[in-house]
């Protein structure tokens, strides 16, 4: 087995050139602005929506995806007392402490065996008259089935709002998966594929709730001497904007390389019957997928062996994550909500593993990890 000298991590933040950060500092320096809306995030804004091809209105820039979500459930009226709200237990903790904060109560669905993500099916059984809102997670950017949620939220008229945290960069027929449902968010945090050092993005279907956005993320003062309702703090600040912009510079290189490090893991893995890399199709749901390659994740046999290869890795230098482990639904705020654990996510938890992969990861270090983790297999 090859031990590595330096610890591999399961990932690294992108780092742009000091020099093209120190220019940005050096503008802000200038500008003597920043937070609360200055010029930096504008052009970032600007700049984030011809990227996704939407009109500006249909953007919001947040301090982070946590505070992104929350703002965008109480928009949406998920705080009313007594909503439900159907979403995955096989995602990070994040997802559903958003909805538990603004008090609703997530209710938990099973996912695809392939995707990982909450099927449409799973998720209507769970109807009822309480159910205000469906919020898939496009788990590791592999798509949800988008025409099967929007039926789901159109026939029972419910809010769809996506957990977009991992999607970043992902496309559909040509267009941003940010298209889809009545919103979506984007995650900045620093171990994404793409990030503001912390940062939150939502886009949305409706321009009008821009306005109710912008004001909730801004303490609701909707001017120096009114103030409408309970906002918050999450506002996205200049050194972030910054960060984000030099990282948008550079999207189609970071999408590039990391698409580098899962062939290269594929090279390895693939056609292996004990261990199985989560495909990245080109066509899914009758739809063409441009995937991000934000993650790779791998699915083994059993828990038992999926725990294996975590601690043997480690012993190598290697440092694999089990996103998503524990299913969120055996976190102590969570048990008892509901009843039965879906099966499907118990299982994707119980066997999953991330391999690492960032933009400075070698693929022949990543082809070197995959080959140690097949002699962990033996
Ligand atoms: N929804 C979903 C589905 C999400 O996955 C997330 C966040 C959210 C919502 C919420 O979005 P945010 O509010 O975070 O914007 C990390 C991230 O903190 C979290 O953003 C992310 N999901 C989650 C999947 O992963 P940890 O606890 O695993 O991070 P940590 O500190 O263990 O770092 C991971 C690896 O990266 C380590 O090996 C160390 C390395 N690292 C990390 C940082 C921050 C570095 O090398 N440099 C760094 O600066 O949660």
């Amino acid at each position: 087995m090859k031990i590595f000298d330096t610890p591999i991590l399961v990932t690294r933040p992108y780092l742009p050139s000091l020099e093209r950060y120190k220019e940005g500092l050096a503008e802000i320096w200038q500008n003597q602005w920043l937070t609360n809306n200055g010029p930096v995030l504008q052009r970032f804004q600007k700049r984030l929506a011809e990227t996704l091809g939407l009109p500006d209105e249909r953007l919001s820039l947040f301090v982070n995806g946590t505070l992104a979500l929350e703002i965008v459930f109480q928009a949406f009226g998920l705080d009313t007392p007594g909503a439900e709200v159907i979403t995955t237990p096989f995602t990070f903790v994040a997802t559903s402490h958003a909805l538990r904060r603004v008090g609703a109560t997530p209710v938990f669905a099973d996912v695809d065996p392939e995707t990982l993500c909450m099927t449409p099916e799973s998720a209507e059984r769970l109807i009822t008259e309480r159910t205000k809102a469906i919020v898939p997670v496009h788990v590791y950017g592999h798509p949800c089935d988008l025409d099967g949620f929007g039926r789901l939220a159109r026939k029972y008229d419910l809010r769809l709002i996506y957990d977009a945290a991992h999607a970043f960069g992902v496309t559909v027929d040509g267009r941003s998966i940010a298209e889809y449902g009545d919103a979506s968010m984007f995650s900045f945090h620093s171990t994404k594929l793409f990030h503001s050092i912390e940062g939150g993005l939502l886009t949305f279907r409706k321009p009008e709730l821009r306005t109710r956005l912008e004001q909730l993320k801004n303490f609701a003062i909707s001017s120096e001497t009114t103030c409408e309702a309970i906002g918050t703090n999450a506002k996205m600040n200049e050194l972030a904007a910054l960060m984000g912009e030099c990282c948008l510079d550079v999207l189609p290189e970071l999408i590039a390389h990391r698409k580098i490090v899962y062939e290269a893991y594929a090279e390895v893995l693939e056609g292996n019957p004990k261990v199985r890399l989560l495909p990245k199709s080109s066509t899914m749901f009758g739809h063409v997928i441009g995937h991000n390659y934000a993650y790779c994740p791998v699915l083994f046999d059993s828990f038992e062996v999926r725990e294996r290869v975590y601690a043997e890795l480690k012993r190598a230098n290697v440092f694999t994550r089990r996103y998503f482990y524990p299913l969120l639904s055996d976190f102590e705020p969570y048990r008892n909500t509901h009843g039965r654990t879906p099966p499907r996510a118990r299982r994707a938890s119980d066997c999953v593993l991330t391999l690492p992969t960032y933009h400075g990861l070698d693929p022949a270090e990543a082809r070197a990890v995959a080959l140690n983790a097949l002699e962990i297999l033996g």
